[in-house]
């Protein structure tokens, strides 16, 4: 009897319970989201899919502002802020945030993907999983992973046609130790800046050139201070979600779920328009007087070969565990 009694009493709680929290279920919010790039860039795309799944799940509660251009800070200082409750959302490239969690310089090694399909499966399965698990320590929760893409290079000076031709060249680079030490070994003098600083540097001539994927180029007018593109297509630049770990312990499940789903929701979106712009934007930077070259596959070659030695340099500052992870993973990919 006691117990019967004991179980509809919990039952009746439970019922209460469900109902308060329905109400409470979603507040009104606005989600401010730093960009570095300007709204026409493909995460805009990602951003309005992403918006109208939170609009559409919340009953027009959930909404998400965007601000581009580095308005609220470029890729780290967005990030800090974030991490410290003042900024709920950015959307950064690993490589600012190795400073903060060293195992993503492992995305920044030279070479490491050949092409989407790989990045897509190693970031979305248990391997993009186990960086994410690394975030929540350091005051971010990351809701999914969207595209910055496959780097290539521009410069004033020359066409690049091979490894030599990197010599004496300054380059703007990400402020991130693998990208400062993998444009050294080719000769260049590599300036680390923040991305909002590029055009003036390359309009002044601070720097030479720079590498970027043919999105950002096209969407922050590289194209009016550089004269020659060349498909390196040397590195891959994922990109973060990333929530505010503070403020996202004060929502509730219900909008937690919200933002996971929706971000996935994005991404979907993000990642086509962003491969279906490259190459557009890669026209468009032709006919913006761009000179494009290749390199042979001879010289893309000697420059992996070159730089091979930036993987065991920083190995140690990856850690192992990371490097097995990744690379293990890529190999059963590979083997697919
Ligand atoms: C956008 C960045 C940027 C990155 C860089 O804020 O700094 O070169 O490629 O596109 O994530």
């Amino acid at each position: 009897l006691f117990t019967r009694t004991g179980m509809a009493a919990a039952i009746a709680a439970t019922a209460l319970f469900t109902a308060g929290s329905a109400n409470a279920e979603f507040q009104e919010r606005t989600i401010r989201v730093s960009n570095g790039v300007s709204k026409e860039h493909p995460m805009g795309n990602g951003l309005a899919a992403m918006g109208a799944c939170t609009l559409e799940k919340t009953g027009g509660k959930m909404k998400m502002q965007p601000y581009w251009d580095g308005a609220l800070g470029n890729d780290l200082t967005a990030t800090q802020s974030v991490r410290t409750g003042s900024l709920e959302m950015v959307l950064t490239s690993t490589a600012p945030l190795t400073s903060i969690v060293p195992s993503f310089g492992v995305f920044d090694l030279p070479f490491l993907f050949n092409d989407e399909r790989e990045a897509d499966q190693v970031l979305d399965g248990k391997v993009g999983q186990w960086f994410s698990d690394k975030l929540p320590a350091v005051g971010a929760v990351n809701l999914a992973w969207w595209e910055n893409g496959f780097r290539h290079t521009t410069n004033s000076r020359h066409p690049i046609a091979k490894a030599e031709d990197f010599e004496g060249v300054k380059m703007r680079v990400m402020q991130n130790n693998i990208f400062i030490d993998t444009f050294k070994e080719l000769g260049s003098n590599a300036v680390p800046l923040a991305f909002s600083e590029i055009y003036s540097a390359l309009e002044t001539g601070t720097v030479d050139g720079q590498e970027n994927p043919f999105n950002n180029i096209e969407n922050m007018k590289f194209y009016e201070v550089q004269k020659y593109l060349t498909l390196t297509k040397h590195a891959y630049s994922p990109t973060l979600v990333l929530f505010s770990k503070k403020i996202w312990d004060g929502l509730s499940p219900e909008e937690q779920t919200v933002l996971k789903d929706c971000a996935l929701v994005g991404q979907k979106e993000q990642r086509k328009v962003n491969r279906e712009k490259s190459e557009v934007s890669l026209a468009n930077l032709k006919t913006q007087g761009m000179e494009v070259n290749e390199i042979t596959p001879e010289e893309m070659e000697r420059l992996r070969d070159k730089l091979k030695v930036i993987s065991e340099r920083h190995a140690a500052a990856i850690g192992p565990e990371t490097l097995d992870l990744v690379f293990g993973e890529l190999k059963r990919i590979r083997a697919d």
